[in-house]
Order: structure tokens, then C-alpha cells, then sequence
């Protein structure tokens, strides 16, 4: 499975193209829906939020609520691009007609200069408008077609707050992976601890008050993933590699832990691996989860828990210095309308990757044209593995 996205931030539309999802599954446009509805809520969201509902049109590969086997395509509309056809818009311009809200002091901390470099863009607009956080609908569009096909196979997903601003939540591991999606579904800031809510709210109340922006951690649970998913055999198979690679890849992302994490380099090994036990029912397990559900590039079988480390949003009311490319002036960089807190909708756009990753691994180790087929084959390797 892989897929593109294409679409500025204030463009048209966004538009996913999702190529070897299996024939024959079951699939409606609610279920990705209900996703682009979970990413868009959020404490902490600017004004941005209020002009879009992000609703999703299946162009191709899904006939009378099945996938053909064809690759699947995804529109969601900007609404915003009503307020921008003239700035935005794909025609010549007039030599004598002006270009509004160009852009020439790059924000640090966003890819502004650096793109601008890259492709020798004058107006960085040309830049911000698809480095824009505005592309990770596209991408929630096409994990939730990767959820779907988790959610078919026993394989749940859920993505949450563990931190903002410094202020943590309690490690609720004891929770269902259906609690922990009930629960965070209902939380302003998607967190499992209700306790640190209104901190949490208040810090971020703060940041906007003084024209700055927080960061924090999203954690994702995963259940229901079977052992040996993944492999040792090959960099770039390695199940936790792949998971790294396209977590870092969301916006503003800086960095992931499996299980333990960070910590684990400063604990001796006995206290870092999980004990193998096996009974009749279960087949084999692990006493504890401490390496989050993976050893050697595989899944263990216990559930995956993964953080994802996100930067405070580099657009800030109370901008940066910057220079300003045409004259070389020392200025403050420019204000574009942002949020001052996007880690609850973070949260939503790391747990749709992570489910793409797994679908992903799941389709390169399953016979996947067709669907039933697939599912059959993931039933009896779990049954293969519980009497190994
Ligand atoms: C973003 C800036 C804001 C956010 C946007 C990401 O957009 P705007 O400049 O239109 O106010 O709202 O996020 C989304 C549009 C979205 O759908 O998540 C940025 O600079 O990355």
C-alpha cells in the first residue's frame, strides 16, 4: 500500500490517491468521515477550524460500497479557497495586476527559507501553502481507509494527549483500547486523565494570550496486532523503523518512543526486557510491555505503545526576528493566522500514520489482492502462532 497527497493549505481541495488497499472490502465515506471530524476538534485550534468541515468525495476504487482492487481517490474541499481564489488561483495573472498577501519574511522554524531556497521561490507563500499542517487531512483521508482495514482484522487504533506544555497526563495503561477512544473522543484536549484537563486548557489559553504556541506528546495504542508482524531481516522492513519514520514525518513532529522510551538507556537490561510466558489460551506473551510492543523490527504481540514528540506550532502572533528576503532587513516575521495548540489534532493525524504503517506491513506479509482472502490468512497465522 502507499498513497500521495497534493493540495495547497488554501487551495481547492486536498486530494489523497491510496493504491493497493485489498478488493473486495467493505468501505463507506463515513468511515473517513468520522476521522476528519475526530482531527479537526481540539482545544487550542485557531479560527481556521470554524471555516472547514472537512468532508471527504471517494472519486474511484470503491463501487456499491466496496474497494476495486483500483487505486482510490479522495477529494476534500477547502472552503477557505472561496476567500482566496484570487490569491490562490491557478491562472495568469495580468502584468499590471498585483499579487496580495505575498509572503517575504520567512517564520523560523517553519520550512518558509528553506523551501524558498530549495526551489527559488520570491513569495514564500509558494512554500507555506503545502508545507502547511492543512496536508495532514489528506493523510488522516487515507488511515482511516487503513484503520478500516485494521478494524476488519481485530486490529484497533487510538491516538491521545499525554502531554502539553510540560503538564503530563497519568499513565492510564490499564484502559481498554475502547475506553481510551471513548474517553479521548470526549476530552476538549483528547486526554485519557481528566485531572489535568483545565491545566492543560489553561496553558493553552495562556500561550494564545501571549502570542506563543505549545508543543507536547501523543501517544498511540495499538491492539490486536498479532507476533512476527514486520522483520528483522531487512532495514528497511523493520516494523518500529517504519512507524519512526512516518511519525517524524507529521508536522512539527521532532521525535518518537516505543514503551519506555528515552528512559530506557538509563536502566539496566533487566529492567528494559519483557519476560517471555505462554499459556494454553494465549499462546505466548510478555509479563510487562516495557519495549512497547516490538523486538527486533517485529510486533511481540503486546500492544504497540508509541509518542510522538510535537514542537510548539512555529507561527506565532508574537513573531520571531527574521530577515526579509528582498531587502535584507532585519524584521519580525510575518503573521499568518495559526493555532496557538495542535497536539489533541495531532494526536488524530499520528494515529491515522501509525495505522497506514501497520496496514501497510500487513498487506507486504499477507496475500492482499483479495480481501477475504487476506483477512483468512492473518486468522491462521494467529492460530498458527497461539499453537506454535
Ligand atoms: C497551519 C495554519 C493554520 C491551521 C492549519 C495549519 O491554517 P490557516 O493559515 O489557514 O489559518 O489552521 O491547519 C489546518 C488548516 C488544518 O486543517 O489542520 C499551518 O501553518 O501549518
Amino acid at each position: 500500500m502507499r498513497y500521495l497527497t497534493a493540495g495547497e493549505s488554501h487551495g481547492k481541495q486536498l486530494t489523497t490517491i491510496i493504491e493497493g488497499v485489498p478488493a473486495r472490502m467493505p468501505l463507506v465515506r463515513e468511515d473517513i468521515n468520522e476521522s476528519l471530524l475526530r482531527r479537526q476538534k481540539g482545544y487550542g485550534r485557531g479560527r481556521r477550524m470554524e471555516i472547514e468541515t472537512d468532508l471527504v468525495d471517494i472519486t474511484s476504487g470503491v463501487r456499491h460500497g466496496y474497494t476495486l482492487g483500483s487505486p482510490i481517490s479522495l477529494v476534500i474541499k477547502n472552503d477557505d479557497f472561496k476567500h482566496w481564489t484570487k490569491i490562490m488561483g491557478e491562472d495568469p495573472i495580468a502584468p499590471d495586476q498585483k499579487i496580495r498577501r505575498i509572503v517575504t519574511r520567512p517564520r523560523p522554524g517553519h520550512a518558509d527559507l528553506n523551501g524558498a531556497l530549495k526551489f527559488g521561490h520570491r513569495d514564500m507563500r509558494n512554500v507555506l501553502e503545502r508545507s502547511s499542517a492543512r496536508e495532514t487531512t489528506a493523510r488522516v483521508a487515507a488511515g482511516a481507509i487503513a484503520k478500516t482495514l485494521l478494524k476488519l482484522v481485530g486490529i484497533e487504533v487510538v491516538g491521545y494527549v499525554k502531554e502539553i506544555a510540560g503538564i503530563r497526563a497519568k499513565d492510564i495503561s490499564h484502559l481498554s483500547v475502547k475506553e481510551k477512544q471513548m474517553i479521548s473522543d470526549q476530552s476538549p484536549v483528547r486526554t485519557l486523565d481528566a485531572s489535568v484537563e483545565e491545566k492543560m486548557m489553561h496553558a493553552i489559553d495562556q500561550a494564545k494570550e501571549d502570542g506563543d504556541s505549545i508543543g507536547g506528546i501523543a501517544e498511540v495504542y495499538v491492539e490486536g496486532l498479532p507476533a512476527g508482524i514486520g522483520s528483522y531481516v531487512h532495514y528497511d522492513l523493520k516494523l518500529d523503523s517504519r512507524i519512526a519514520g512516518s511519525v517524524v514525518s507529521i508536522n512539527a513532529f521532532k521525535g518518537v518512543e516505543f514503551g519506555l522510551g528515552f528512559e530506557a538507556a538509563r536502566k539496566m537490561g533487566s529492567e528494559v526486557h519483557d519476560e517471555i510466558l505462554w499459556n494454553e489460551e494465549r499462546g505466548y506473551y510478555r509479563r510487562t510491555n516495557r519495549l512497547g510492543g516490538f523486538e527486533g523490527g517485529m510486533s511481540t504481540g503486546m500492544p504497540l505503545v508509541i509518542r510522538g514528540i510535537m514542537k510548539p506550532i512555529p507561527t506565532l502572533y508574537k513573531p520571531l526576528q527574521s530577515v526579509d528576503i528582498e531587502t535584507k532587513e532585519p524584521f519580525e516575521a510575518s503573521i499568518e493566522r495559526s493555532d496557538s495548540c495542535a497536539v489533541p489534532s495531532a494526536a488524530v493525524v499520528m494515529e491515522h500514520v501509525v495505522a497506514f504503517e501497520i496496514a501497510k506491513a500487513l498487506t507486504e506479509q499477507f496475500p492482499k489482492d483479495q480481501f477475504p482472502v487476506f483477512k483468512q490468512a492473518i486468522d491462521e497465522y494467529r492460530e498458527a502462532i497461539r499453537s506454535f
